[in-house]
């Protein structure tokens, strides 16, 4: 974290492009010009032409929220992030269901079920949960294509075809209805569609299922009997590697069906429906809804824009490049690197490369931030306070601004300083992050003096369970829907029924390895911090890994350089000889420079539902690109 936030090439003075020099520039001479450049495009094409993109360098709360105020504020409904790529599609599959996002309740879990997830790498501290909790006695289930840390640490893995989780969940369901495992008092009392989705599942024989997912069905009825032993306090976490399919929300939803089946919704060691804690709202969606300005993405994806009000960042690339359905012209950019994360970089590197305005703040010049009309350094977490809502241990902390860089600016004093200089200031009337903080704390009865406290942060509420005994779930009818009457009138099917036959299609004699994309490495965080940690833990370069019977049948030893080929693009990188990788798939992660993934993933095979990008299951061809040895 120190050297992140002290690296010698840490952006510490405000930079303009002029032709293909840099010159810096004083921060209020800058901030000057792009509130001109905004209000000319504002009157030459309307607010809406200019578009604010949050990324996951400021994570998802308060510099969320001060994003998307200021674009209410001002006047455009374009607000594009992360989290359209990132967790949208498992939040929104949830709220079909339950009418909300549910958090995983380890510490007392007699079972949990890890799908799609790697927290050995990804979450830490979800791992030591979990570890306690098979301490104290809990079975792990880990569904997962390929081998990891946590398989290795598993009682039971499962190992689908990419993608075909869908005819998974209902095998489960199956095996759990027809064995009578089903909790019958809470599937009477709470759900909505019990008998359809019993019919549907019908047709998901364990045999069937294994011929569609490759899970052999032995596996699957031991799967499910797991699950069923100890529930109620048997658990589901699904991850990201659930959610960059075509199919990615609806298996989501039939994943999410599971846990009303077992009765373990809200239940001490299952699935907890979230206390709230009432942090006053930073967003003016209800002042300001701007809906009749035509969001970008919220006609072809309405559940985004819907339920997250996001708007879909591929629809955005096109929109900049082909003034469809109208000009998008202007980007204020904050802590994200898209030319590196989202697909079709070569596109996004074109629509970027065009715009009249593209402003980036971030802590370093990144790819992103070299296309930039006007790069500003901004303040890191360590030279920022916010507050953090914990909803898994109802706590509530408050980072402290440990260092200073006056030189720097945190997201607040970003937006507030543009939005007095654009005439809505008033609407940014905290002069500095603790005067938010107290405001955002106001009807909450807790001071930020009894957060900073606590060192382990301020309990707000002892965890809560079954509180749908005396309050409806926030779904339309009130109960858990398994079958969606909201998806119904949208013409989605009611159930999230997976088309037998998808498992089966999936090679393509020209690509015929499927690419996962993105899946994460312990020693840095997406495009960021590669080189930056002790150089005994930096990650130097990425890999390419692949099976070893895949590397005999190529003729290619790990070291090798290997090309790799999609439908959209090519790169040539050093391939890794696992023999935990799965055959017929080859994995690479994202964020490099050197080798950019994200030139192989399509922006034009996306989730119906949600809009988000198949990610995880890209048609590649590989081949040898030499013989020399790195
Ligand atoms: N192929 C493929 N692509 C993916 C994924 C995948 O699995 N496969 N995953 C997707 C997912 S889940 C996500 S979340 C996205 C992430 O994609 P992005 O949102 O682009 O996030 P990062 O690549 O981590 O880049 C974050 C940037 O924020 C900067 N930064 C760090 N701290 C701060 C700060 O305090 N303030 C400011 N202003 N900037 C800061 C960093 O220097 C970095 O440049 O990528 C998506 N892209
Ligand atoms: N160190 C580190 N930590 C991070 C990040 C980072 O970049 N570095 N990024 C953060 C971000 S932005 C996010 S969103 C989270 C993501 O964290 P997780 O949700 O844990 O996602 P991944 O670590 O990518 O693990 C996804 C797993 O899904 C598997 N998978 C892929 N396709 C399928 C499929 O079709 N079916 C099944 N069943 N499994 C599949 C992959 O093999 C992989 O093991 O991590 C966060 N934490
Ligand atoms: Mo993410």
């Amino acid at each position: 974290m120190i050297e992140i936030v002290n690296a010698p090439d840490r952006l510490t003075r405000p930079m303009k492009r002029v032709g293909s020099q840099w010159v810096e520039i004083d921060l209020g001479t800058a901030l000057d010009e792009i509130a001109e450049k905004l209000e000319v495009l504002k009157r030459t094409y309307g607010a809406r032409s200019v578009a604010v993109w949050k990324g996951e360098g400021v994570g998802f709360a308060q510099q969320e929220m001060l994003a998307r105020r200021f674009c209410h504020a001002w006047g455009t409904p374009n607000y594009f992030s992360n989290d359209s790529t990132c967790f949208c599609s498992r939040w929104i599959a949830s709220s079909l269901v339950y009418g909300t996002g549910l958090v995983p309740d380890y510490e007392h879990a007699r079972c949990i079920t890890l799908w799609g997830s790697n927290p050995a790498n990804s979450h830490p501290f979800h791992f030591a949960r979990i570890k306690s909790a098979r301490k104290a006695g809990a079975r792990l289930i880990v569904i997962d294509p390929r081998n990891s840390e946590v398989v290795r640490s598993a009682d039971l893995h499962l190992r689908p075809r990419l993608g075909t989780d869908g005819a998974l969940a209902w095998g489960l369901m199956r095996v759990l209805i027809h064995e009578g495992l089903y909790d019958h008092e809470f599937v009477k009392g709470y759900t909505l569609g019990f008998d359809e989705l019993a019919a549907y599942a019908q047709t998901f024989t364990p045999e069937v299922v294994e011929r569609e997912t490759g899970v052999p069905a032995t596996q699957l009825i031991e799967a499910a009997r797991l699950m069923a032993e100890a529930a109620p306090s048997s658990l589901i976490y699904a991850g990201n590697g659930l959610e960059h399919h075509v199919r990615g929300t609806e298996n989501l939803r039939s994943i999410a069906c599971i846990g009303a089946l077992l009765g373990s919704i809200d239940r001490v060691g299952g699935s907890r429906w979230p206390d709230s804690f009432p942090l006053a709202r930073l967003t003016l969606y209800q002042e300001n809804p701007l809906d009749d300005l035509n969001p970008i993405g919220a006609r072809e994806y309405p559940l985004l824009y819907e339920f997250n009000q996001e708007c879909h960042t591929l629809t955005g690339i096109d929109a900049m490049l082909t003034g469809q359905p109208y000009p998008v012209r202007g980007l204020l950019l904050t802590a994200a690197n898209p030319l590196l994360s989202n697909p079709r970089s070569d596109k996004v590197q074109q629509a970027f490369a065009g715009l009249d305005l593209l402003v980036v703040r971030d802590l370093f010049l990144t790819e992103t931030a070299r296309l930039a009309h006007y790069v500003l350094p901004a303040a890191s977490f360590l030279e920022r306070t916010e507050l953090h809502v914990d909803s898994t241990h109802n706590r509530v902390h408050l980072t402290k601004a440990a260092i200073s860089r006056p030189e720097t600016q945190d997201e607040l004093a970003f937006w507030r300083s543009l939005a007095q200089r654009l005439g809505v200031g008033d609407q940014f009337p905290w002069e500095n992050e603790t005067a938010l903080n107290h405001w955002l704390l106001q009807d909450t009865g807790v001071k930020p003096e009894h957060i900073i406290d606590g060192p382990t942060g301020y309990s707000f509420a002892p965890l809560s369970y079954e509180k749908w005994r005396d309050r409806p779930f926030p779904t339309q009818s009130g109960r858990i829907e398994f079958a969606s009457p909201s998806l119904a009138d949208r013409g989605f099917p009611r159930l999230p029924e997976y088309p037998l036959g998808d498992g089966a299609l999936k090679v393509d004699p020209l690509f015929p390895f499927l690419l996962i994309s993105g899946n994460r490495q312990k020693n840095y965080v997406g495009s960021r911090y590669q080189n930056r940690s002790s150089p005994g833990n930096a990650a130097k370069s990425p890999f390419a890994t692949i099976s070893a019977a895949d590397a005999r049948d190529l003729g290619i030893a790990s070291g090798d350089l290997v090309t790799v080929t999609s439908r959209t693009g090519s790169l040539t990188l050093t391939s890794r000889v696992a023999d935990d990788a799965a055959p017929g798939i080859v994995q690479i992660p994202f964020g490099w420079a050197q080798a950019n993934v994200n030139l192989l993933t399509p922006d034009d095979c996306n989730d119906p539902v949600t809009g988000f990008p198949s990610m995880k299951e890209v048609p590649v061809h590989i081949a040898p690109a030499g013989r020399i040895r790195q």
